[in-house]
């Protein structure tokens, strides 16, 4: 039987591994007992049967109730155009999807443009777990232990010119292994794009992993970005090629709905989608709804990048 790859083990063959993350406080009982002690916590959760990994990293923006979402939930309840509409469908038909080897390009207005095999693009920075709130726009959310590398190394790295002010992602373009290309509900292959200043903030990370874990197919592998601040498909998947630009890049959504989707997209409780009201969401597992929160919580982070701004207009 051919070795399946990690990214395609199931939830129940995965051992807990790291630290148990309670309710209040990160890491509290670690903290109190000493390092020693954190193998023994984590030992503890699977002799009590838990069935997922043990959410690890650093809290970024959390509110005293979040509590990482199961890795179950994170990993079946997707949005991923390339693998259907549906939900369940990413993690449903993503299993056989390529992701190695892995080219990852750099180019436009940089002074040093490269090809790198994901390897070599990910070797020279230090991989951080950070667990994130994640808001989709369609007002749903998850807190999500990500594990990653900050965007700003890699843009850094490539050198902007003086003329670089944007930078666009674009995902893989290949219909055969991604039947939703093959469909006219987007415009293929899905891009994304950001201001250079908020492509360099130190929040915007490039994930590989999530629950300390290489990523499932479904959340974006091999290479996603994660951008917490903003709605959910700011934060573009299986990543290809990374471009720097002068003018305000295209994106994947704003060309499928304009009035709708918005270039900056910033999670803003007081601007409505057209179609609903962004005020409030629905945390998955969660019963009651949440208040959704300026900026998803990292307003004092990101705040003062969009000073000035109007966000009605730029929404
Ligand atoms: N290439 C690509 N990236 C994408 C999407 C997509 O359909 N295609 N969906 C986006 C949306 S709407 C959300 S909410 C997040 C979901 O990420 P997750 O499934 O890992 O939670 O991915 C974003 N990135
Ligand atoms: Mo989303």
């Amino acid at each position: 039987m051919p070795v399946r790859p990690k990214s395609d083990l199931r939830s129940s063959e995965i051992t807990p591994e790291s630290v148990y993350l309670d309710r209040r406080g990160f890491l509290s009982a670690a903290g109190a007992l000493g390092a020693g002690a954190i193998a023994a916590v984590g030992g503890f959760s699977s002799i009590a049967g838990a069935q997922q990994p043990q959410a690890i990293g650093k809290p970024f923006g959390l509110q005293p109730d979040d509590k990482p979402t199961p890795w179950e939930d994170v990993t079946t309840y997707n949005n991923f155009y390339e693998f259907g509409t549906g939900k369940g469908d990413p993690s449903e038909t993503a299993g056989k999807f390529k992701t190695k080897p892995w080219t990852v390009r750099v180019n436009g207005l940089v002074n040093k443009p490269a090809d790198y095999q994901l390897e070599d693009f990910l070797k020279p920075s230090v991989v951080e777990d950070r667990i994130y709130r994640h808001r989709c726009v369609e007002a749903w959310s998850m807190v999500i232990p990500w594990r990653g590398i900050p965007l700003a190394d890699v843009i850094k790295r490539a050198e902007p010119n003086s003329k670089a002010k944007f930078v666009e992602f674009t995902t893989l373009m290949d219909p055969k292994q991604m039947p939703g290309e093959r469909s006219g509900v987007l415009p293929w292959p899905y891009t994304e794009g950001l201001r250079l200043d908020e492509a360099q903030h130190p929040l915007a990370l490039l994930a590989t992993g999530v629950y300390g874990r290489v990523l499932p197919n479904q959340n974006g592998a091999p290479l996603r970005l994660v951008l917490p601040w903003k709605y959910g498909f700011k934060s573009i998947k299986s990543i290809v090629r990374i471009r720097l630009t002068d003018s305000q890049p295209k994106t994947a959504w704003n060309q499928a709905a304009a009035q709708e989707y918005g270039f900056y997209s910033n999670v803003n409780p007081a601007v409505d989608h057209p179609r609903w009201s962004q005020a409030t969401e629905r945390r998955i597992g969660e019963f009651l709804k949440r208040k959704t929160l300026m900026f998803n919580g990292y307003a004092e982070q990101v705040g003062s990048m969009y000073a000035g701004m109007d966000l009605r207009v730029n929404y």
